[in-house]
């Protein structure tokens, strides 16, 4: 039998603090990271695992439905001291839980004490000239979801959302990194061709089906937001030839390793 959630998402988000903190054995956490489409190894890369634990058991999660979205959160001590809750249970959109479950992982990072938020994944790029296999820094984005994880009359302010502080540490590690608008759709299809020359025509560089909300949500919640998008494929009608998956799971595991080195470098600059 299924019951009802009835606490309040910052009731829910709290209590998921508690239950990392009690889990991890860590009380604070600093950073948080949510680690998308080839940037599974970023995780190894960061610093030192100190404990890792089972999504369900924290309120709130539910075990990722899609493969390569391992349900675990998994505390890491940073060489400079602090201590990063890398979320590797992304709720998406389309799964159909609500926009709720979408940002619960960023509010229970900002319950469990974090002050900046590293949101990563993987996208389809849309600028001409884009090479699969190299990651976008997302100076922008456009949430095309027609949703908003802010509920009531709180008009929170998105300037500067992926904070410019934070992205000069980025080229500061990756001088010359692409830098972009992102765009959310609520997926789970892909796009078609025409929908891709609109995304063009208002100013879209990168689509996926993340990220955006949950920025919105930490921004809500206060925190910082570092977003980093990995192009695993040019953008349906821009290559071509049409999409090759296996093309492109290739470009995501090529990228993988340097792709963690560069959040290792950048986490601990944070
Ligand atoms: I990886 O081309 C990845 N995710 N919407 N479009 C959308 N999401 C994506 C794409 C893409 N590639």
């Amino acid at each position: 039998m299924s019951t009802a959630e009835t606490r309040t998402p910052s009731e829910l988000a709290r209590a998921a603090a508690d239950a990392i903190a009690e889990l991890s054995g860590v009380e604070r956490h600093d950073i948080a990271l949510t680690l998308g489409s080839g940037w599974g190894k970023a995780a190894g890369l960061i610093g030192e695992t100190v404990a890792e634990v089972p999504a369900d058991r924290v309120p709130g999660f539910r075990q990722s439905a899609v493969v390569g979205h391992p349900g675990t959160l998994t505390s890491i001590r940073i060489p400079n001291g602090k201590h990063a809750l890398v979320i590797g249970s992304r709720t998406h959109l389309y799964e159909g839980h609500g926009v709720r479950a979408v940002v619960h992982g960023v509010r229970a990072a900002a319950a469990a004490g974090c002050e900046t938020m590293v949101l990563t994944n993987g996208a389809g790029g849309l600028k001409p000239g884009m090479v699969a296999g190299e990651p976008m820094l997302i100076s922008d984005h456009l949430n095309l979801t027609a949703v908003s994880p802010v509920e009531g009359a709180n008009f929170v302010d998105l300037t500067d959302l992926y904070a410019e502080r934070l992205r000069a540490i980025v080229r500061e590690v990756s001088p010359g990194i692409e830098e972009g608008v992102y765009t959310q759709l609520p997926g789970p299809h892909y796009e078609t061709p025409a929908e891709i020359g609109y995304l063009q025509t208002i100013g879209g560089h990168a689509v996926g089906m993340s990220t955006a909300l949950e920025a919105i949500a930490a921004r809500e919640a206060g925190m910082a937001v570092l977003g980093l998008s990995l192009i695993t494929n040019l953008a349906a009608g821009i290559q071509e030839t049409p999409l090759n998956h296996a093309e492109v799971i290739e470009a995501g595991r090529q990228a993988e390793a340097r792709l963690g080195a560069l959040l290792g470098e950048v986490v601990g600059r944070l």
